[in-house]
């Protein structure tokens, strides 16, 4: 058999590349630089179609939500323009958390200027005249360069009163996260900008709804709205011709672990998993990928053929999340592994539900008696942990909660941990 032929990373400014093609070819400081690389040319489009224009073409296109949720970001906008409650907000959720997460930190410390011009889109589509970027509190790097880029917009009439000379008036906040995971969770960072604890709200109602300050609010990962620029720029049914007919677009993926090649790749929805981590160098002696980051699940090393899809992925009962990809080979022991996503999961609940609260903490003692004990004997600990799972996924109020059992529940069906 021929063996495949090695597929070819693109590097900065390859034109295969669509969300990553400016990071690392522009200087992140420079506006100028931004504009000599197409920058600014989506928002001028944006204000040709109008804003029920805009919402079209997001609609057409089949863009999907990348925080890890994947709802469609057209309806989302349709339903926050449609309100007639003002103020409308715009809140971009920047607290990119999730372990194995760091591809909105990419986008904004080597594209800011992007983030600003699709804020701008996505604020002008929806009615708003504020919006507030939610920084990770551990990214300075992203802070320095999203507030300098922010401050240089402003100071060219791309942000303020009159944004491009068009009567729009439109600026952005910036909120530093302060550590908690919760606040990603997008009700939980609405209480954290309005100075409450960051607990999450019941749903409904949505936000786009009641949102911050209980006003009609559209929150989108950095990741989709960036993706609205080649939206405009190339126009809905291009851009939706990349990827598969229900995942549209390119995708960032994060990869880690047992490779030689960890970070963000960059590749059209459709893709399998097994060629992205042939490009990413996987090591010998795959055992299993984790899918999705803590809340997501693994997957066996013979399961590489998944395609890289919201439907694909959820087909082969896994799920895409937010484009997490870490790779563990046989020398990591899953129990230990199992135990610390079961302790990140007890730090992080905010305390608020019972199921959550207190599930998280007998998961976590149960998983500490399994790594303690050598040989057999684990069956009652499994039924417990079962038991703890479906009320913590059944009952929990937010997702947290309700995704907290996943990898665990998927490594002991799918991989056998404790056999
Ligand atoms: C209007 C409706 N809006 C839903 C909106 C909703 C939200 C979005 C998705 O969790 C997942 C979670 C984590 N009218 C609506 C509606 N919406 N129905 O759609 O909503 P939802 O509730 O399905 O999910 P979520 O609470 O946003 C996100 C998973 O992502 N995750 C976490 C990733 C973490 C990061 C990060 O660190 N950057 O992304 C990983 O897998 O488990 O399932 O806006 O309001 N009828
Ligand atoms: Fe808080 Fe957990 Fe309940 Fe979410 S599920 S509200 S994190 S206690």
């Amino acid at each position: 058999e021929e063996p495949a032929a090695a597929m070819a990373v693109p590097q900065a400014g390859d034109p295969s590349l669509t969300l990553l093609r400016r990071v690392g070819a522009v200087d992140p400081a420079s506006l100028d630089d931004y504009r000599a690389h197409g920058g600014y040319a989506a928002l001028r489009r944006a204000f040709a179609l109008g804003p029920a224009g805009v919402i079209r073409e997001v609609t057409d296109s089949g863009l999907l939500g990348r925080g890890g949720a994947a709802f469609p970001t057209g309806r989302k906008w349709q339903a926050t323009a449609s309100q007639p409650d003002r103020p409308h907000y715009l809140v971009c959720n920047a607290d990119e958390s999730e372990p194995g997460t760091f591809k909105d930190r990419v986008i904004m410390e080597g594209d800011p200027y992007a983030l600003v011009e699709a804020m701008t889109i996505a604020a002008y589509a929806t009615g708003a005249h504020r919006g507030y970027l939610y920084l990770r509190g551990e990214y300075p790097r992203a802070l320095h360069r999203m507030r300098h880029a922010i401050d240089r917009a402003r100071a060219r009439g791309l942000l303020g009163d009159d944004v491009l000379g068009q009567g729009y008036a439109f600026d952005i906040e910036i909120r530093r996260g302060a550590g908690a995971y919760i606040c990603g969770e997008e009700t939980a960072l609405f209480n954290s900008i309005e100075g409450y604890r960051g607990e999450p709200r019941s749903k409904p109602p949505f936000p786009v709804e009641k949102g911050l300050f209980g006003k009609p609010t559209v929150e989108n990962n950095v990741e989709t709205l960036v993706n609205v620029l080649p939206v405009l720029t190339m126009g809905a049914p291009a851009y939706a011709a990349i990827g598969t007919g229900r995942s549209t677009g390119p995708k960032l993926f994060c990869v880690s672990g047992s490779v030689g090649r960890p970070g963000i790749y960059e590749l059209p929805f459709g893709a399998t998993l097994g060629e992205l981590l042939e490009l990413a160098e996987v090591r010998d002696g795959l055992r299993a990928v984790l899918l999705g980051g803590a809340a997501g699940g693994f997957v066996r090393a013979d399961e590489l053929d998944i395609p890289l899809t919201f439907e694909g992925t959820r087909q082969a009962g896994a799920t895409l999340g937010s484009g997490v990809v870490m790779a563990f080979d046989d020398t990591v022991p899953l129990p230990r592994l199992l135990l610390r996503i079961a302790q990140f999961f007890r730090d992080e609940s905010c305390g608020q539900c019972v199921p959550c609260r207190v599930g998280t903490v007998r998961q976590e003692e149960a998983l500490t008696r399994m790594v303690e004990r050598t040989g057999s004997g684990a069956a009652g600990d499994i039924a417990l942990l079962r038991e703890v799972g479906s009320a913590m996924r059944d009952a929990s109020i937010c997702g947290l909660g309700q995704t907290a059992w996943n990898a665990v529940e998927s490594a002991i069906d799918r991989l056998g941990a404790y056999e």
